[in-house]
């Protein structure tokens, strides 16, 4: 997979790419990412990438000159114009189901917004999606794009060291359960044990065990209720 982020803050991706799980995939050859800065499409002496609304309104807006530049500058380095994304916080709201799509496109365009954010002609003209993270405001589509460049490698074959692992986590599958509780050493941890079935070496039973407490923690995160030893001490 080809992904090529565009954004003013280039600078703020080179830890996040480096990191161990998307470093390595890009080292074998998994997936390749390429960052490029929007202001480097921005004409003028001054090189403006951003000014006010029409109609009046606080803050400012991402001029799309030079947004759809560089969007149209990487889409003429591969044969493929690849899925555009912009991220805002209006856009169709990120899960697993959607990173599962994304995951499965050869190439993706990631649009990351500034200020109060893009102008609409941007999407009309590159007939892109726009995608968002959940229901709060970001400064920036940056996090964002991490955030969908993370969920998405991960499920990338061969990125992580077993398939296995991707398949079974949480808002995976059909049924799209969150996992239940896990357990490792040690068998006792203050006062706390580990459950028996874990223990029992009874696959059958255990299957049927994590089944259940995925169903149950599936219920009450629906319903909002909080997990078990999670509340505050002020809490009533
Ligand atoms: Cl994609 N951008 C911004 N600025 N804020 C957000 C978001 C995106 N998703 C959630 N909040």
């Amino acid at each position: 997979m080809r992904i090529d982020i565009l954004t003013l803050f280039p600078d703020m991706f080179t830890g996040f790419l480096e990191g161990s799980l998307l470093g390595a995939a890009r080292e074998k050859g998994l997936v390749e990412i390429r960052l490029v800065d929007i202001r480097d499409f921005a004409e003028g002496p001054h090189r403006q990438v951003d000014d006010r609304p029409f109609g009046g309104g606080p803050g400012m807006l991402l001029m799309p000159g030079p947004v759809v530049s560089s969007i149209e500058h990487v889409q003429g380095e591969a044969q493929q114009a690849g899925h555009v994304i912009l991220f805002t916080p209006g856009g169709r709201r990120l899960d697993q189901a959607l990173v599962e799509e994304l995951a499965g496109r050869e190439r993706l365009v990631l649009v990351c917004g500034r200020y109060e954010g893009f102008d609409a002609r941007v999407a009309e003209t590159v007939g892109a999606e726009e995608i968002s993270i959940g229901d709060y405001v970001l400064s920036g589509g940056e996090v964002a794009a991490m955030v969908v460049v993370d969920a998405v490698a991960r499920l990338l074959p061969g990125v992580l060291g077993h398939e296995e692992s991707a398949r079974q986590d949480s808002f995976s599958g059909r049924d799209r359960l969150v996992e239940g509780p896990q357990y490792t050493r040690p068998r006792e941890f203050r006062g706390l044990h580990v459950p028996e079935v874990l223990l029992s070496g009874d696959h059958r039973r255990i299957e049927a065990w994590r089944h259940e407490q995925a169903v149950a923690a599936t219920r009450r995160r629906a319903t909002a209720t909080p997990t078990p030893g999670m509340s505050r001490r002020s809490d009533p």
